[in-house]
């Protein structure tokens, strides 16, 4: 084997053709990303999530399959808290909660599924007793997505305990005395974010 040289890992036919994969796959989805389809489609949220928030917010993702699509792109500019694939479904805002109140002077932002935010319901309660201006962004797809998607896949569209009665979440965070917002157009999602970034209120929306 000829030896690469400093930084000459670059040049090897691996970097070259991983690169090459990573053009096609930006080209590959840079439509999605300007969609401006109903449902919403989860990368034209991403995109408009980049370049809506500040820079430096925190952002806590879940386990699910908008964990998926925040990883395929969303642009990261900062460390982001969350763990991936093996979060614990229910955590994410609680620990949304927490990363405010550690850091105040930053916008802690949870992107999250509607299976995951039924799980941690109550904890709307916290937040507005304590006045907790944390943001949860909720994809609501009636699905436990990630494990819907599987059964779709591998079983045949044979569907067990992934298809879901999900409420009308905006309505319950209501509810609890949170505001919040039903986004369901694409054009909605950045003035949205704006309101909720500028309400230093505890905000709740799918
Ligand atoms: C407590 C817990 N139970 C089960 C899982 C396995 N799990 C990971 S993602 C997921 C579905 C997530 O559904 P949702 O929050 O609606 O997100 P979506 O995939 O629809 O975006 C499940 C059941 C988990 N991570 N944690
Ligand atoms: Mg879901």
């Amino acid at each position: 084997m000829t030896p690469l040289g400093p930084g000459g890992w670059r040049k090897s036919d691996y970097a070259r053709g991983f690169a090459r994969g990573s053009t096609e796959w930006e080209i590959s989805i840079t439509a999605h990303k300007n969609s401006s389809k109903i449902p919403i489609h989860p990368l034209r949220l991403m995109k408009d999530l980049r370049e809506v928030l500040p820079q430096d917010a925190l952002i806590v993702g879940q386990s699910g399959s908008t964990q998926a699509w925040f990883e395929y792109g969303f642009t990261a500019v900062t460390h982001n808290l969350g763990i991936g694939t093996w979060h614990p479904m229910g955590a994410e805002y609680c620990e949304t909660l927490g990363a405010k109140l550690a850091m105040p002077d930053r916008a802690a932002v949870c992107l999250l599924g509607d299976g995951s935010m039924m799980m941690a319901l109550p904890e709307l309660a916290t937040a507005v007793k304590y006045n907790i201006p944390a943001i949860a962004i909720v994809c609501h797809n009636d699905v436990f997505g990630k494990m819907h998607r599987t059964q779709m896949v591998n079983y045949g569209n044979r569907f067990i305990g992934t298809e879901l009665p999900i409420p009308h979440l905006a309505n319950i965070a209501r509810e609890f005395g949170a505001h919040s917002e039903r986004i369901i157009e694409p054009d909605q999602i950045m003035p949205a974010v704006r309101r909720a970034l500028n309400s230093g209120n505890p905000r709740y929306w799918r």
